[in-house]
């Protein structure tokens, strides 16, 4: 005898299947065409905003039309995974901070546990398909569609009573359910993050023009423009400040972090330097490393040192010059800039 199909899962269960995974906030949107953020992706192209980045501006149609990824749906689940940690002691050598999203994967649960979803969906006969950080959504917009939180004045999506230290992720599906409404703006008068961004990247609330935005710059390939590598600091890799300086945020989520997402915050900025190619892939391959070459974390590392380095430290001095001499003109040209920036201290 054929055994019946179960029914749907409805939003406890489904909170009770995510659980496990970190996630503890779920939302449903309609899985409509989302004509707003199109228009934004292209606006943000027509500005020269969106610099040389691909994700979801390579294709705005497809990444703001959840029925491009499954045929018939209905409906996107979209959940959000904390990430917010506490920041560790600095170490005593020549370091540089990655942002707080980076320390650990993030992405890997919030997947796991979306994909046991899937599973349940599919056990209900749905068609479902999970959609993390991927080119062919624009998570915040279907996260903020989904009633999880509203946009902050720095671009990212707060959640409230949380801030906005979270990963997002969804499910596309053909499962009906009630769609949430969204949450009202909570950022009132506050504009702490348009002032407190180092390089003036948030040109008016919500749009982030990535051509100064230091998340970008450490990702983008080539030349790290020469007017933004002091701003740079001790960054290796990922921005926290506009959302460090964010009150929410600070408040209610670095203060009590989730001891669940802990994970290394500090490079060894002569290790870095040190380190062969395969080593680097190895321990920073989940980042995202423009064609996979180790050369751009050289790069960010070269600037950092400049950044921070004492003049008496003769190791560090000495890695920077062995590039300098090196044989890659790129990383040469950032070696001499922050040799001189070690001499001027
Ligand atoms: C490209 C990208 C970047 C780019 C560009 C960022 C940007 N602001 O667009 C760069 C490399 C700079 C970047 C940086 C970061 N990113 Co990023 N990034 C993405 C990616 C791949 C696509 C984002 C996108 O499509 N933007 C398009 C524009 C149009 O969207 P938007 O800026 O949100 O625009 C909306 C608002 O302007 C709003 N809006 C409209 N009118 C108004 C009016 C007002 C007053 C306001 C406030 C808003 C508003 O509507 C627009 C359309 O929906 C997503 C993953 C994904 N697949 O979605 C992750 C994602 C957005 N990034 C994420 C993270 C964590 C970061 C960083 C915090 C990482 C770090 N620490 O360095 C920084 C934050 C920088 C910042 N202030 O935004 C998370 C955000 C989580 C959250 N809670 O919001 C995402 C969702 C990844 C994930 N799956 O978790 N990122
Ligand atoms: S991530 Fe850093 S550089 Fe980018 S907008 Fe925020 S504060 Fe500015
Ligand atoms: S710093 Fe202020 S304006 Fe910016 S996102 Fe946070 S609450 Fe909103």
């Amino acid at each position: 005898m054929a055994r019946p199909t179960p029914a749907l899962p409805d939003r406890e269960e489904i909170l009770e299947i995510i659980a496990p995974f970190g996630v503890d906030r779920i939302g449903f949107a309609a899985a409509t065409p989302d004509e707003h953020t199109r228009a934004a992706l292209e606006d943000r192209i027509a500005h020269g905003y969106a610099d040389t980045m691909g994700f979801t501006f390579g294709n705005p149609s497809r990444s703001t039309d959840p029925g491009r990824t499954v045929d018939g749906a209905v409906t996107v689940i979209a959940a959000a995974r904390s990430y917010a940690v506490a920041d560790e002691p600095a170490p005593v050598r020549p370091a540089a901070r990655i942002a707080r999203y980076a320390r650990t994967d993030h992405y890997t649960p919030l997947r796991q546990g979306l994909q046991a979803v899937v599973r349940r969906l599919r056990s209900a006969g749905e068609r479902a398909v999970v959609m993390v950080d991927h080119n062919g959504l624009v998570d915040r917009a279907m996260a903020h569609r989904a009633g999880l939180g509203w946009f902050g004045r720095n671009a990212n999506l707060m959640l409230p009573g949380a801030g906005s230290m979270f990963v997002l992720g969804a499910v596309v599906t053909t499962a009906r359910y009630p769609h949430d409404t969204p949450v009202a703006d909570g950022c009132g008068t506050c504009r702490r993050c348009i002032d407190g961004c180092p390089t003036g990247a948030i040109v008016e609330a919500g749009v982030v023009d990535a051509r100064r935005c230091l998340a970008w710059l450490v990702q983008r390939p080539g030349d790290f423009p020469e007017e933004f590598r002091a701003a740079l600091g001790d960054r290796i890799y990922g921005c926290d400040d506009c959302q460090e300086v964010c009150p929410p945020t600070t408040h209610l989520s670095i203060r009590s972090p989730s001891p669940a997402s802990d994970g290394d915050m500090w490079v060894d900025l002569i290790d870095m330097l040190n380190a062969d190619d395969a080593t680097l892939l190895d321990r920073y391959g989940r980042w995202y490393i423009a064609d996979r070459d180790p050369r751009w974390l050289r790069r960010n590392a070269l600037i950092c040192v400049g950044n921070t380095a004492s003049p008496t430290d003769i190791e560090a001095r000495a890695v920077v010059e062995r590039y300098r001499d090196g044989d890659d003109d790129l990383l040469a040209e950032h070696a001499r800039w922050a040799l001189a920036q070690i001499a001027s201290r």
